[in-house]
């Protein structure tokens, strides 16, 4: 058994985007291992294969840590806990932090940097919004998810879904009804661009733009709120799927009625999305690691695809976007085949 000993304190009461910091801390750590025990003065300890000690009231905003050894849990210089091995119970005769300081001087420990925030009624603003940034997929949050996110994703798409996230936290949807959401507006979006003026492509783009948006947020709100599963995470790249070939298919239907060879480039446009998708999602499965290849890379991923759509609706030249589309998502997948035989992983 591994148990975490976390010094309790009032704060761990309040609710912070739909959960109460004590959970917030307690899931982590459960699913690290460790069974979590709060505690208030001094305790006891019984017998474990490792003790974590957690002292300073903290939010631990990485994901997926994994905690083992002898450690220091320190975030930007403050230390907030230590991991200590199962010989740290013979330190122990009633006084906890005197059990820890001989064990910290018997035995030598290295730091382990965990992104946290140190937690206190001043700020709480502060932890909601380092909150909702460890939801992105970047690197810096310890995400390993097949892709991380796109320069459109990034720069624009994720300013507006966290907001639209921190909204729904305190409300009762669940991640997967925000990907079927999000699906039901693609489709919507798609329709009104069989409907031929430049006013419903107008509004089809941006409705295309907006179910590029809540694409996000059904990621985040599962997150948020530990509620990811691998159902939703399998439904919500399949749909995504779905929705890429009928956005495209549609805009090929409208575009066909004047040149029949448009259907040729909507081909080609719809092969290059899943291909491109397939490329990274495939390489997840066999390498089972997050997909990352290469420093040169044509930017064509989804949240891009979906931006050049919208762009492509606003100064009605659609027919731009899915050239833009079939011919660089090709050559991408063509490059990550070429990329990936070389390269050293
Ligand atoms: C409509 C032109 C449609 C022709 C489509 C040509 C395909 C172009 C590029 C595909 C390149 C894909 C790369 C392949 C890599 C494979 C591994 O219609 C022409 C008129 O203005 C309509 O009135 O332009 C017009
Ligand atoms: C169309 C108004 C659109 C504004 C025109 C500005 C075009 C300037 C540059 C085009 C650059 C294309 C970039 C696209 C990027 C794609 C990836 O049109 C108004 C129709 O006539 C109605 O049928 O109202 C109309
Ligand atoms: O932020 P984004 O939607 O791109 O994140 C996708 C990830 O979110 C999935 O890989 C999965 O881990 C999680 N997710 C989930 N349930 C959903 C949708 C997404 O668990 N319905
Ligand atoms: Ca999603
Ligand atoms: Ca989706």
């Amino acid at each position: 058994m591994k148990l975490a000993l976390v010094r309790d304190s009032e704060i761990y009461n309040r609710k912070l985007l739909g959960l109460t910091l004590r959970d917030r801390i307690k899931v982590p750590l459960e699913r690290a291992g460790f069974k979590v025990r709060f505690f208030n003065g001094d305790t006891s300890v019984e017998r474990a294969e490792s003790y974590l000690i957690i002292n300073e009231p903290v939010l631990i905003l990485e994901r997926d840590i994994e905690l083992n050894g002898r450690k220091l849990l320190v975030s930007d210089g403050f230390t907030f806990g230590y991991l200590f091995e199962e010989d740290f119970h013979a330190f122990f005769d009633g006084d906890l932090q005197m059990a820890i300081e001989r064990y910290l001087q018997r035995n030598s420990i290295e730091a382990q940097q965990i992104w946290a925030v140190k937690l206190s009624d001043e700020n709480l603003k502060l932890s909601e919004k380092l909150l909702l940034s460890s939801l992105v997929k970047a690197k810096r949050t310890g995400l390993k998810p097949a892709y991380y996110d796109g320069i459109i994703a990034r720069t624009l798409n994720r300013r507006i879904s966290l907001r639209i996230s921190k909204y729904l936290a305190d409300r009762n949807v669940t991640p997967n009804q925000i990907t079927v959401l999000s699906f039901l507006i693609s489709v919507i979006g798609s329709a009104l661009f069989l409907l031929n003026s430049y006013l419903a492509t107008l509004i089809a783009g941006i409705i295309i733009q907006l179910h590029s948006i809540i694409d996000g947020c059904d990621g985040e709100i599962a997150r948020l709120k530990f509620m990811e599963s691998k159902y939703g995470a399998w439904l919500d790249g399949v749909l995504d799927r779905y929705a890429d070939f009928l956005i495209i298919f549609c805009i090929t239907l409208s575009l066909s009625q004047t040149n029949g060879l448009y259907w040729v480039l909507g081909f080609l446009a719809a092969f290059a999305s899943f291909i491109i998708a397939y490329t990274g999602d495939k390489y997840v499965a066999v390498y089972r690691q997050t997909y990352n290849s290469g420093s040169f890379k044509i930017p064509i991923t989804r949240d891009v695809r979906l931006f050049l759509i919208f762009l492509g609706a606003v100064f009605n030249a659609l027919a731009i976007s899915v050239i833009l589309i079939a011919v660089l998502g090709n050559i991408e997948g063509l490059r990550r085949i070429i990329a990936l035989r070389s390269a050293k992983l």
